[in-house]
This record gives structure tokens, C-alpha cells and sequence, in this order.
């Protein structure tokens, strides 16, 4: 019927544990409280919180496990990133068996690891086992580093060598091994200029199609990055913004900002034409870090920025629903 109305989760993930500098877990709260949900709300499509970031910041893994971090790398760090992934993954595969466009709010960007596995399971269970998963990530880093590579032992830098399949023998996320969700080859980067040793050289081991920023100088993003997704086979996509993807100009209150970074009018062009072409199920933003200056920025680049993104969906759901 014509008058469906998209359904649009918000799932917030409410840890920076992840993360070299704490604060990203207040970033889902702190997106509400400038209006989020609110400011997306709209004809043709009804948003809400899936989870309540506010009931999950007062939890055990919440604000008092980020007050006094335990350090890098220990097991008692990891154990609250992978509390909240498991949360985050099967939030998302709920959410996605209940047919919503679904829009994951972080939280650093350990994050991935849930949103991706959570979206593969509840597709291969709306879809079928086949289903092919494309993902596009627009980061200044690859976060492909496994326990063996990683210079930091940030899981942050990580979440890609889980979907991967990369070190499914030490599991650093805790989503055993259906977590192998996305072939090399449906991997499209965007944005890339600052890679650790291990990262270069799975990128180019795995010929993992990667436009990193400076051979996108003098090219037009949107059709760069429409052309490399129609070339893969690939069914249904998701989407990962790391906010450090963009030009600090435009998301300043990141942990890791690395100058000389995406344009964000090039990639609001390059969302619309995507969102147009391409079944996208999934948009992830993260990094979001309000206890850093420069967090009203974010807000509003990560909102101007969902705007593109549901419209679209919208768009393509009045499509399918009009046709059905
Ligand atoms: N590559 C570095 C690491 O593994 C930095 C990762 N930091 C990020 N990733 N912000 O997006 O620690
Ligand atoms: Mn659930
Ligand atoms: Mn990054
Ligand atoms: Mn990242």
C-alpha cells in the first residue's frame, strides 16, 4: 500500500572503550539531546530508538565502566567492548528481520563489527543464505589491524578483520564464527590516508578495492564511487561513516583526526546518487566524540548527512511499496 511508512531504527552504541580516547559513549545521547531524532522524523517515514542510549549509559558497561578505562589491550577493556557489540549485533539483526531501514549511532568505531554481523544474520534470514553483502567505508583508516598487527590495541582499529574473517581463531569480538560476513571483494574504501604496515598489505594481499584520498584528487566522488559498487555482485549494501573520514572541517570532534579528508558536500552528492542505485539497508555513523571541541559540528554533518540518507531510503521505499 502507498501509505507504508518507512520504519527507521536509530540503534545507538554507547561505548569508547574501544577507542585510544574515551568519549565516544556519549556520543549517541549526546546526538538526541541536539535534536536527532526529532530533526529526522518526516512524511513517508517513522524514526525511533530502538534502544534508549540513556537507559544503556546508566547499565553496567555505561558511563561508570568509561570513568576509569582499564588500559588497552587488558581483557577487562575488551570485556565492555564486547559486551556492547553483542548488544549492537543482535539489535540490528532484529531490527532488520523486522524489515527497517536501520541507522547505527556511535560509539567508536568497534562498532562495525555488531552493525555488520548483526545486518548479515537478519538478511540471511529475510533473504537467504546467499545473500550478497557489500559494504562502502569512508574512514581516514582501514581498520583492518587483527591482535597481530595492530600498533595501538584499539578495537576501533579492528572491526574490518572480524567481518573479513581475518582472526577467527581469537574471536576479539566475541561473535564467533558466523562472523565472516563479507568477502574481500565486496569491500569498497574511501577516504584512506593513514594506514598501519599489516593494513597495506592486506589491502593490496586481498585486492580490496580502495580509493584512499589522494587518488581522489581531481576526481568526481559520486561517480567514482557509483562505478567501483556497479561493478560488484553484490545484493544488498551497508554503509560506515567514520566521522574522521571526512575533513576535520566538518567533523572536528573525532578522536584521531587526520587532515586533508573527504569533502562533505562531495560525499552528501555521492550518498544521494548511491542511496538513488543502490539497495542500502544499513548507514552507520562513528567517532561521534561530544567531549571533544567542536561537537556541534558533528551533529550537524552527521544529521545533513542522514537526511541524504533516509530520503533516499525513502524514496526507494515508496518505489517498492507503490509497485507491490
Ligand atoms: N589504525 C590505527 C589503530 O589500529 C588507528 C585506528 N583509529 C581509528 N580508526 N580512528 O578509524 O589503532
Ligand atoms: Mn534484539
Ligand atoms: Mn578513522
Ligand atoms: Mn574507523
Amino acid at each position: 500500500p502507498s501509505d507504508a511508512l518507512l520504519q527507521v531504527a536509530l540503534i545507538p552504541y554507547v561505548c569508547g572503550a574501544g577507542a585510544q580516547t574515551p568519549g565516544c559513549e556519549q556520543g549517541p545521547l549526546d546526538f538526541e539531546l541536539r535534536g536527532l531524532s526529532d530533526a529526522l522524523q518526516a512524511s513517508g517515514r517513522d524514526v525511533w530508538w530502538s534502544v534508549d542510549p540513556e537507559a544503556l549509559l546508566a547499565g553496567p558497561y555505561g558511563s561508570s565502566a568509561h570513568r576509569d578505562l582499564p588500559p588497552l589491550g587488558s581483557d577487562e577493556r575488551n570485556e565492555i567492548v564486547v559486551w556492547h557489540v553483542r548488544g549492537l549485533a543482535d539489535r540490528v539483526e532484529e531490527d532488520v528481520r523486522n524489515g527497517a531501514f536501520v541507522v547505527t549511532l556511535g560509539g567508536d568505531h568497534s562498532m562495525a563489527a555488531g552493525s555488520i554481523t548483526g545486518l548479515a544474520r537478519g538478511l540471511k534470514k529475510t533473504m537467504g543464505a546467499d545473500v550478497r553483502l557489500g559494504l562502502l567505508w569512508l574512514d581516514a583508516h582501514a581498520d583492518l589491524n587483527t591482535l597481530a598487527t595492530t600498533p595501538s590495541k584499539a578495537l576501533h582499529g579492528m572491526p574490518l578483520s572480524q567481518v573479513l574473517g581475518l582472526d577467527v581463531a581469537h574471536d576479539p569480538f566475541g561473535l564467533g564464527h558466523d562472523a565472516v560476513v563479507v568477502a574481500p571483494s565486496h569491500l569498497l574504501y574511501a577516504g584512506l590516508r593513514d594506514l598501519d604496515p599489516g593494513e597495506v598489505d592486506f589491502i593490496r594481499d586481498m585486492n580490496i578495492h580502495s580509493f584512499p584520498m589522494r587518488d581522489l584528487v581531481g576526481k568526481d566522488l559520486a561517480s567514482t564511487l557509483i562505478a567501483a559498487m556497479a561493478a560488484m555482485d553484490v545484493d544488498v549494501w551497508a554503509i560506515s561513516l567514520d566521522l574522521d573520514g571526512l575533513d576535520p572541517a566538518f567533523a572536528p570532534a573525532v578522536g584521531t583526526p587526520v587532515a586533508g579528508g573527504l569533502n562533505h558536500s562531495d560525499v552528501l552528492q555521492a550518498l544521494r546518487a548511491i542511496m538513488d542505485r543502490f539497495d542500502v539497508r544499513l548507514f552507520e555513523v562513528a567517532e561521534h566524540n561530544p567531549t571533544l571541541k567542536g561537537a556541534g559540528v558533528n551533529y550537524q554533518t552527521a544529521l545533513s548527512t542522514l537526511q541524504v540518507v533516509l530520503d533516499g531510503a525513502t524514496q526507494r521505499f515508496k518505489i517498492r511499496s507503490d509497485a507491490a
